[in-house]
């Protein structure tokens, strides 16, 4: 963090990505994003994705100006205003007789923000990045308290990155969305051996996206309806498995829950699809394995795109490695990221030392069908970050600029 000068102020910081389990899909207020059922998350570690972001004010600032992976974005982004209004709100409520804090707030603000990973993985960056600038702008501000409600005002899943570990993203029901907030139900060390292979699928399409497509599920779909009947039940369920470590119960009420998104997807009308043929032999394969096994030993979860978000224990990652690297061939050297691949202890699928491929007579081997697997595991909420992570130049403009044509 830099030192408040009369002139200017930097604050980086970092925030994780999360994933569901029990999926959010349906709002009840599009404003205020409020949504028709509560959700459970995983949070992901920062090793291997995060969004950073450098927030910065000064007396020199001539406007507000934001920028996100080295190219400017505009501020009329009515999500982006009211996050950063909210933020100032409580800062005003909390700090009205501080001259210097009444200063901060008339300044012009800055904001860079970036992703370490690329992002035509297609992976969920919203929920990492609004995290990241309602926590940046909260420690700029110094306002603290629950920023989850303001991270929900910028992308819904977000409130759930404002924690580490396993969240719950309860719903709420006052009109005004003051209860609609998230929590932690247990830290990110609970779980030590749980791990995620994130398989993201070579994959061209344009997606629709999330707010739109749940938007059409909530006019046109009836099983959503029904979805929301059976949530709460899911919820408990899941939570009781998370305090157990019961890892057989987390996969089976881990997939049936994706199953049931991708259902409600298709019973959009027109229909909305995310999964792809790779998508599907990946549940295929997974269901085989686990058939092949006794028990479950992966788990697979699908947001609002093809790839596979697989959750498995770290005494079976060498096997279940094994098995993607012998249906998925992939020539690239660094095929596999992230956290290391721990050396085999035992054997969990079939007989003798090899995987035998044998009982997965029925799936074809698909070359190149992956761009390349991130292994990593539960992690903490965002950080505070020293200056030198700073994502802006003294002047406060981005250190990085791309200049490339496009939109990110
Ligand atoms: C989730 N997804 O629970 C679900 C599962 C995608 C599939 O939350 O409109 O980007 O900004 O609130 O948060 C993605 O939806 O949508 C999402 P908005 P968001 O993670």
């Amino acid at each position: 963090m830099d030192s408040f000068t009369d002139d200017a102020e930097f604050i980086t910081c970092d925030s994780p990505v999360n994933i569901a389990l029990i999926k959010y899909w349906g709002k009840r207020n599009e404003k205020l994003i409020l949504p028709l059922n509560s959700s459970i998350s995983v949070t992901l570690s920062q090793d291997e994705l995060r969004a950073r972001t450098t927030v910065a004010v000064s007396r020199n600032f001539k406007e507000d100006k934001m920028w996100l992976n080295g190219r400017e974005q505009s501020m009329k982004n009515a999500r982006l205003q009211s996050v950063i209004s909210n933020i100032k709100r409580l800062c005003r409520k909390r700090k009205s007789d501080n001259d210097q804090v009444n200063d901060k707030l008339q300044w012009k603000l800055h904001i860079c923000s970036e992703n370490n990973f690329p992002t035509a993985a297609g992976l969920a960056s919203s929920a990492a990045g609004y995290a990241c600038l309602v926590y940046a702008l909260s420690k700029l501000y110094g306002v603290d308290g629950d920023l989850s409600k303001i991270a929900r005002m910028g992308s819904g899943s977000a409130c759930r990155s404002i924690y580490g570990g396993f969240v719950i993203w309860n719903k709420g029901e006052a009109e005004g969305g003051e209860d609609s907030k998230a929590e932690q139900i247990v830290s990110e060390t609970h779980w030590p051996d749980l791990r995620v292979l994130i398989l993201v699928v070579s994959d061209q399409t344009k997606h629709t996206g999330s707010t739109v497509g749940m938007q059409a599920s909530v006019e046109t779909s009836q099983l959503l309806q029904q979805r929301l009947q059976g949530v709460p039940k899911q919820l408990e369920k899941i939570k009781c498995a998370i305090q157990n470590k019961d890892f057989h119960s987390f996969a089976e009420i881990t997939m049936r829950d994706s199953n049931q998104l991708h259902a409600v997807c298709m019973d959009t009308y027109p229909p909305v699809s995310y999964l792809t043929d790779i998508s599907h032999h990946i549940i295929q394969l997974v269901h085989a394995i686990n058939q092949d096994n006794n028990s479950n030993m992966v788990a697979y979860s699908f947001d609002a795109g093809p790839n596979a978000f697989l959750f498995l224990q770290e005494k079976d990652v060498p096997t279940v490695i094994d098995i993607l690297h012998y249906f998925y061939p992939s020539s690239d050297p660094n095929f596999i990221r992230g956290l290391q691949v721990p050396a085999k202890r035992d054997v969990h699928v079939s007989a003798g030392n090899q995987v035998d491929y044998t009982v997965f007579s029925d799936l074809k081997v698909i070359p190149r069908a992956l761009k390349f697997i991130i292994h990593t595991q539960p992690g903490p909420g965002p950080t505070v970050k020293d200056s030198d992570c700073g994502l802006l130049t003294k002047d406060g403009f981005p250190l990085n600029l791309n200049n490339a044509n496009g939109k990110i």
